[in-house]
């Protein structure tokens, strides 16, 4: 076991992936970023959890994962944009989703 994964700055609690699947990873998005739950995710939001594990530029991350899984355009991620959320996932946040 190596750190093959992929190069993480600053401290990180936990290194190794969470594989779930897109149902899966729907819920998790609801119980965990959706502080408000309000069923929709927000810059803020989202920058509150890539904050959590240790990731420099939340902020910056998040705004730009919100801009590119916002495909209606309305500053947030709704419910049905939770999917296009996945990539932002696997990049910033540890997950990696399997179909
Ligand atoms: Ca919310
Ligand atoms: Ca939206």
């Amino acid at each position: 076991m190596g750190f093959g994964m992929g190069i993480k700055k600053g401290p990180v609690e936990d290194t190794s992936k969470v594989a779930m699947t897109m149902k899966a990873f729907k819920e998790w998005v609801l119980r965990n970023l959706d502080a408000d739950q309000d069923g929709k995710i927000t810059k803020d939001e989202l920058a509150e959890v890539v904050r959590r594990r240790g990731e420099w530029f939340a902020g910056l991350k998040a705004r730009k994962g919100i801009r590119s899984a916002d495909s209606n355009r309305n500053g947030v991620v709704d419910d049905i944009e939770i999917a296009n959320l996945a990539e932002f996932a696997q990049k910033h946040l540890g997950i990696m989703i399997i179909s």
